[in-house]
C-alpha cells in the first residue's frame, strides 16, 4: 500500500478511538515520540524516587515509614511498566537506561529540586503526584494501546499517592507554630516548579500539535496547568495556607483561577541540566546501576543455567 494510504487509514484508526497496538503499521514520526515520551516517563518515574527516598530512615513515625516505603515501591513499578510499554515500540530497555544515565535523555524538572524538611514529602505527594496525576488521567485515554493501559493502573496508586501527600500536610497544619510555619515553607518551594510540571507554555510546545493530532496528548500543557491551578487554589483554603502568587485570584469571566508568570528560565536552565540536583541525580542513578550490574550478571547466568538443563532433558 502507498505510504500516504498507510497514513491516511493510521489516522482515520486515530479518529475513530481505535487504539494503536505493536504490531499495526505506525509513522516512523509516531514511535519515536512515543518511544521519547514513554521513556522520559519511566525515567521521572526511577529518578523520582531519589527525593523521596531521602525521608525514609528519618520519617517521624512508624505509619510515614511504612506509607513512605510503599510510595516509593509503587513509583518504581510505574518505571518497570513504563519500560516495557516503550519497549513494545522497538528500543531496548538497556538503551534507555544508557541514555538515562548519561545525560541524554531527559526526565521531568522537578525531581532536580532538593526535599528539605519533612514536610517536603506532603508537599511532593500533594502537589507533585498532584500535577502527575491529572496529567495521567489524560494519558489512560492516550491513543498508543500499551501505554494507555499502564496508565489506568499507575492512576489508581497515584491518588493514593496525592491523598497521602494532603493528609501528611493537613496533619502539620494543624499543628504547632513551627510545623506549621514547614508547612507553608514546603508550600512556597514546590508550588512553582510543579507548574512547570506541564511543560513549556503550549506556544513554545515543540511536540503538542502533532501530538494533539495523534491524540497522544489530550489536554495541552496550558490547558492541563489550568487544570491543577484550580484545583489547588480551592484545596489549599483547607489546610488553611497560601500559595506564594500575589497574582492568583479567581476570574468570574473566565470561570478560572489567574496566576502569575512562571519563571522559564528556571525551567530551562533545570531542563538543560542546570538545576540544584541534577548531577547528584545522576549520580545516584550510575552508582545504583553499576552497584546492580552483579545482580544483572546472576539473573543471565541463571537463565542460561536453566535453558541448558532444559535442552539436555
Ligand atoms: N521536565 O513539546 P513539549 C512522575 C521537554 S510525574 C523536563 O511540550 P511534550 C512522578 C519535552 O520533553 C512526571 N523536560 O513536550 C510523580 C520536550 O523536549 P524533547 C512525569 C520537559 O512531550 C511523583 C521539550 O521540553 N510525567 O513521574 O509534548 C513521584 C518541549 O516540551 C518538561 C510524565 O512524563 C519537564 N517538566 O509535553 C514520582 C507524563 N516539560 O523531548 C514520579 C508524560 C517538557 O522534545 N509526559 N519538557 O527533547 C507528558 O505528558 C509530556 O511529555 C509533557 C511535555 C507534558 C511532560
Amino acid at each position: 500500500m502507498p505510504i500516504e494510504d498507510l497514513e491516511k487509514a493510521f489516522q482515520n484508526k486515530i479518529d475513530n478511538e481505535i487504539k494503536i497496538e505493536p504490531r499495526d503499521w505506525m509513522p516512523e514520526a509516531y514511535r519515536k515520540t512515543n518511544t521519547r515520551q514513554i521513556s522520559q516517563h519511566a525515567h521521572s518515574e526511577v529518578v523520582g524516587m531519589l527525593p523521596e527516598s531521602n525521608w525514609i530512615s528519618r520519617a517521624p513515625s512508624l505509619k510515614r515509614k511504612a506509607i513512605l516505603i510503599a510510595k516509593v515501591q509503587d513509583e518504581g513499578g510505574h518505571g518497570l511498566y513504563l519500560y516495557a510499554a516503550a519497549e513494545t515500540l522497538g528500543t531496548g530497555r538497556e538503551q534507555m537506561i544508557d541514555d538515562l544515565n548519561s545525560g541524554k535523555a531527559k526526565y521531568s524538572s522537578i525531581f532536580n529540586y532538593p526535599t528539605l524538611t519533612w514536610a517536603d514529602m506532603g508537599a511532593v505527594g500533594w502537589l507533585v503526584d498532584g500535577a502527575a496525576i491529572l496529567n495521567q488521567v489524560m494519558l489512560c485515554r492516550t491513543s498508543y494501546g500499551p501505554y494507555a493501559r499502564a496508565m489506568v493502573r499507575i492512576c489508581k496508586e497515584e491518588s493514593f499517592h496525592q491523598r497521602q501527600g494532603f493528609e501528611s500536610l493537613l496533619v502539620l497544619s494543624k499543628g504547632t507554630d513551627e510545623q506549621k510555619a514547614m508547612c507553608q515553607d514546603a508550600i512556597n518551594r514546590w508550588w512553582w516548579p510543579s507548574l512547570m510540571m506541564f511543560g513549556p507554555k503550549d506556544s513554545e510546545s515543540t511536540n503538542s500539535d502533532q501530538s494533539m493530532k495523534w491524540k497522544i496528548k489530550r489536554k495541552t500543557n496550558d490547558e492541563l496547568r489550568q487544570n491543577f491551578v484550580d484545583m489547588i487554589a480551592e484545596q489549599i483554603k483547607l489546610l488553611g495556607m497560601k500559595l506564594p502568587d500575589p497574582d492568583l485570584k479567581w476570574n468570574e469571566e473566565k470561570k478560572h483561577y489567574d496566576y502569575g508568570e512562571i519563571n522559564w528560565e528556571e525551567f530551562w536552565s533545570v531542563v538543560k541540566g542546570n538545576g540544584p540536583c541534577n548531577r547528584q541525580r545522576l549520580d545516584a542513578r550510575n552508582k545504583a546501576h553499576n552497584e546492580g550490574a552483579w545482580v544483572r550478571e546472576a539473573a543471565i547466568a541463571y537463565a542460561e543455567k536453566k535453558k541448558n538443563k532444559q535442552t539436555a532433558a
